[in-house]
């Protein structure tokens, strides 16, 4: 019974991934979007997993401002391709000075951002590589 049940479970997973994307003649596209996103890069998109408008940020050492490059609160996924572990920093401008909502630490592809990332004016407005 509990068996039967994983089973339905996996079959019906199985179709809404099927559904949510579909299947083209080239590679998968989780495998494109991590083309997309060259080694070294920190990659956001402006929907769930790795779709939508994509910006990139290479240079460690300073907040990126992605509100006046890319845009404002609309982290809904990213790719940490940077390597050996580095750190990337998050932050939220508010107002006054940028304060800081989340972390990744490379390799890490995260295809549904924390909630707080976007769609809200405390969304992500600046990312630290490094
Ligand atoms: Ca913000």
């Amino acid at each position: 019974m509990r068996k039967r049940r994983l089973g339905a479970l996996v079959a019906a997973v199985v179709a809404v991934l099927s559904v949510g994307f579909p299947a083209t003649a080239s590679a998968s596209p989780v495998k494109a979007a991590a083309e997309s996103c060259p080694a070294g890069y920190l990659c956001v998109y402006d929907l769930t997993s790795f779709v939508g408008d994509v910006h990139r940020v290479y240079e460690c050492g300073y907040i990126h401002n992605i509100g006046l490059d890319w845009g404002s609160d609309q982290v809904a996924s990213y790719i940490n391709n940077q390597t050996g572990n580095a750190l990337a920093t998050f932050y939220n401008w508010n107002g006054s000075e940028w304060v800081p909502i989340g972390y990744s630490t490379a390799p890490e592809a995260v295809p549904y951002a924390p909630s707080e990332f976007y769609d809200k004016p405390d969304g992500v407005d600046g990312i630290k590589l490094c």
